[in-house]
């Protein structure tokens, strides 16, 4: 995309430069180029047909831990196999010059990865993983099969024995206390002119669904990128059409 093309982008830098502290909101879009399948747009392959909202659930652990964990476990794979992209990279830059707290509904560590330092993982982390029966953090290497398989023994806790789950944030569950007052606390702190990027989610899932329009309230500049109109398209200032690894890296060149 040539930047005579995304609509907002010459604004999107003016407020960029003005302001004194920038918070990002990420969500799946942000790590698409880089190879992680998002939640909502149509996919090919094994495990990218099923639907993600009937997987990451309490129910469906209870049911049949293996059939979950071989998604999971399916999905750590593909993220030791994935980089950081353009997006990932551009926003490790800005906070050479800017104040910049990163906020992400991703489970992966691109953001990390890329050299940035991320305020709170509001969906948890891919592969934080504790036991289910008592919470017991499961550290040490896990295996994962090199092709997707459709069932897989969850590893075994070693206190109780009981079934390893990701400490990812499944619908119905509350989400991490101190990601949630993180969140919460640098939304607060912003004040008139400065710039929140709302990049790459639907919108669809609260509480996060609703930071954007918390951060307008307080007078922030609220800019989304993102290829598709969304639920939170309308609390944004400006909208830049384009994907992150595109949109950017120009944003803060
Ligand atoms: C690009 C791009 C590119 C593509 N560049 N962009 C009714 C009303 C309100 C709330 C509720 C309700 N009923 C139930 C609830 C609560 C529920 C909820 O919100 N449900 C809604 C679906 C209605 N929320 C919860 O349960 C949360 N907990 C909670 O609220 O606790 C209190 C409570 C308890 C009990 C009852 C009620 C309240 C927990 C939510 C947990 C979400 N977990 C998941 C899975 C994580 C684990 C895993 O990874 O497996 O988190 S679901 C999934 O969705 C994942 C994501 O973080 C999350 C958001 O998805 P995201 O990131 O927006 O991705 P997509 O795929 O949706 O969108 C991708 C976007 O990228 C698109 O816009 C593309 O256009 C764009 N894109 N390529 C830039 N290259």
């Amino acid at each position: 995309v040539e930047e005579t093309q995304v609509a907002g982008l010459g604004e999107a830098v003016d407020a960029l430069r003005g302001a004194r502290r920038v918070l990002v909101l990420s969500g799946a879009g942000m790590s698409a180029e880089s190879g992680v399948p998002t939640f909502r747009d149509a996919q090919t392959g094994l495990w990218e047909q099923v639907d993600p909202t009937d997987l990451a659930t309490p129910e469906a652990w209870e049911q049949d831990p293996p059939y979950v964990w071989a998604w999971y476990a399916w999905r750590i794979g593909r993220l030791r196999a994935v980089q950081p992209n353009a997006g990932h990279r551009a926003l490790a830059e800005l906070a050479a010059y800017r104040e910049v707290s990163i906020a992400t509904q991703n489970v992966d560590d691109l953001h990390e990865r890329a050299g940035s330092t991320v305020l709170a993982h509001v969906h948890g982390s891919l592969t934080d993983l504790r036991c289910s029966d008592c919470a017991t953090p499961h550290v040490g290497p896990v295996e994962v099969p090199e092709d997707p398989v459709e069932r897989l023994e969850p590893p075994s806790c070693g206190e109780c024995g009981g079934d390893v789950r990701p400490g990812v944030v499944w619908f119905g569950e509350m989400l991490p206390a101190r990601a949630l007052a993180e969140t919460t606390a640098a939304i607060e702190a912003l004040t008139e002119g400065d710039v929140v990027l709302v990049v790459g989610t639907s919108g669809v899932v609260y509480p996060a669904a609703g930071f954007p329009a918390m951060a307008r309230a307080e007078g922030a500049t609220v800019i989304e990128v993102n290829p598709t109109e969304t639920e939170v398209s309308d609390v944004c200032d400006l909208r830049l059409r384009g994907t992150a690894a595109q949109v950017l890296p120009r944003l803060v060149a």
